[in-house]
Parts: C-alpha cells; structure tokens; sequence
C-alpha cells in the first residue's frame, strides 16, 4: 500500500504463533521488519518491552503505530488490512465463521496440548531454564494423552475428508495448526508419523506454503538436532 509503512513484528521463532505470523507476512509479501526477542532469555520482560506489551508475551505487531496482540488477532488484522486472497480468511459468512470455528478452539486445544508436551519434552530443561520448573516424564505422558484425544478431534471434527481444515484451500485455520503441531518436532517427536490423514494433510499445507515453511521452522529443527544429539549414545562417545 502506496505510503504505508512496513509492519514491525516481535517474534522469537521458537514460539509456534511467531511462525505463524512469520509465515503469513512473507507468503503475503507484506512488507515488514521483524524485531528478535529472546524469551530464553527474558527480553520479552524488559522495561522497554513491557511498555509495548504489559502482558510480556510474544507475538506483538505495530502498524503505523496501531499496536496488536495474540497471533489470532494479529492474523486476522494482517488479513483484514492488507490485500491478501481470499482462502486465507474468506470474506463470505459462513466459510469465514469456519476459520473462527478453529482458532477459537484452537487455543485451549491444540495450543494448550503441544505446549505441554514441549515444555515437559524439551522446553523447561533446554529452553526455558529461567522458569525455574523441570520436564516431568508423568506429566509428558499425560500431555500426549490428551494430545492424541485432540488430534482424533483436529482429524474427524475439522479436516473430515476435506483437503483443508476448512475446505478446499489453505486458511489462517490450517497456517495455525500446523505451526503447534511441528512443536514437538523440537525434541524429535514427530506426533503424525502413525496419522496417515494428516500426515498428508501436512505435506500439503507444507507445499502451499513453499520457503516460508522451511525458513520459519528452521530454529525447530536446529533445535531437534541439538536435542536428539544430546540423547544419543553415539554423540556421547563422540564428545569424551
Ligand atoms: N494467546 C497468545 C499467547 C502468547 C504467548 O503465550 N506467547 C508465548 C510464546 S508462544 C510467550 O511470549 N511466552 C513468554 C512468557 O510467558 O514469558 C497468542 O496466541 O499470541
């Protein structure tokens, strides 16, 4: 838009609503700068921070001065403000209250779920250590449990027999769930690999998306790597 100022985007890509957002921004070509705030480190706690966000999470988005939070707002204002297709976020009632279905029942599912599990898996000990709590095998286990009710509702419930989560193309729906659901990926769990359906629903998003995907996920995988590397046997030897 002629005139208009690049949005500014705080991110810590280690955060699965910060790819989201990444992601949108680049496949849109929505012109933007992205500020890194490491929450491993606490630079979301700054005074500084703290100003833009007295709630002290990521992701934050200022556009023209219009400050915004929660990655489901940020997404749909991205959406709404800039000159996106339509399939992200349909304009027609229906589909769009489709897209709303999801993220509405994505925060306290898929989002609560994943991040339990990545925190009791690699977060508290690997990433987080500040927080002063440690990755607890009985509550991981209780968080997969829970994981697997949500992922049979995320299969039956939402993508049905559809290409999509909300029907034949790629929305804001799919670009959210498929960010929570390569979190594990950071401690080498890959929670589709026995979900043929959407393992194939994944690959698609996956294709949809080209570099944008890669290139926001890939602190995951350098994360998997380190993690994997420090639970092998092989790669003790190899550092005595
Ligand atoms: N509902 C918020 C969640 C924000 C959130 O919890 N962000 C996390 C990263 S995923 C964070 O900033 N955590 C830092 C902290 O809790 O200190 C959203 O979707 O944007």
């Amino acid at each position: 838009m002629a005139g208009r100022q690049a949005v500014k985007a705080y991110l810590d890509l280690v955060s699965q609503a910060c790819r989201a957002i990444l992601i949108f921004l680049k496949d849109n070509k929505i012109p933007h700068t992205v500020e890194n705030i490491a929450i491993r480190k606490g630079e979301q706690k700054t005074p500084e921070f703290t100003k833009l966000n007295p709630m002290q999470k990521l992701p934050v988005l200022v556009d023209n001065g219009f400050v915004l939070t929660e990655s489901d707002a940020i997404l749909k204002y991205l959406a709404t403000a800039y000159n996106v297709p339509d399939h992200w976020y349909p304009k027609l009632p229906e589909k769009r209250a489709r897209v709303d279905e999801y993220t509405a029942w994505n925060h306290a599912n898929t989002r609560t779920h994943i991040s339990s599990v990545f925190l009791h898996e690699v977060g508290f000990d690997v990433l987080l250590p500040r927080m002063g709590q440690q990755t607890n095998p009985e509550k991981l286990e209780k968080a997969l449990a829970d994981l697997d009710g949500t992922l049979d509702k995320l299969e039956n419930m939402f993508l049905k027999n559809q290409a999509f989560l909300c029907g034949d193309d790629i929305s804001l729906a799919d670009l959210l769930a498929v960010c929570e659901l390569m979190q594990p990926l950071c401690g080498g769990r890959d929670i589709l690999k026995d979900r043929p359906k959407l393992l194939s629903w994944r690959r698609r998003v996956q294709s949809a998306l080209s570099d944008s995907f890669d290139e926001a996920h890939s602190v995951v995988y350098q994360i998997r790597e380190k993690f994997t590397a420090k639970l092998s046997p092989c790669s003790k030897q190899a550092t005595l």
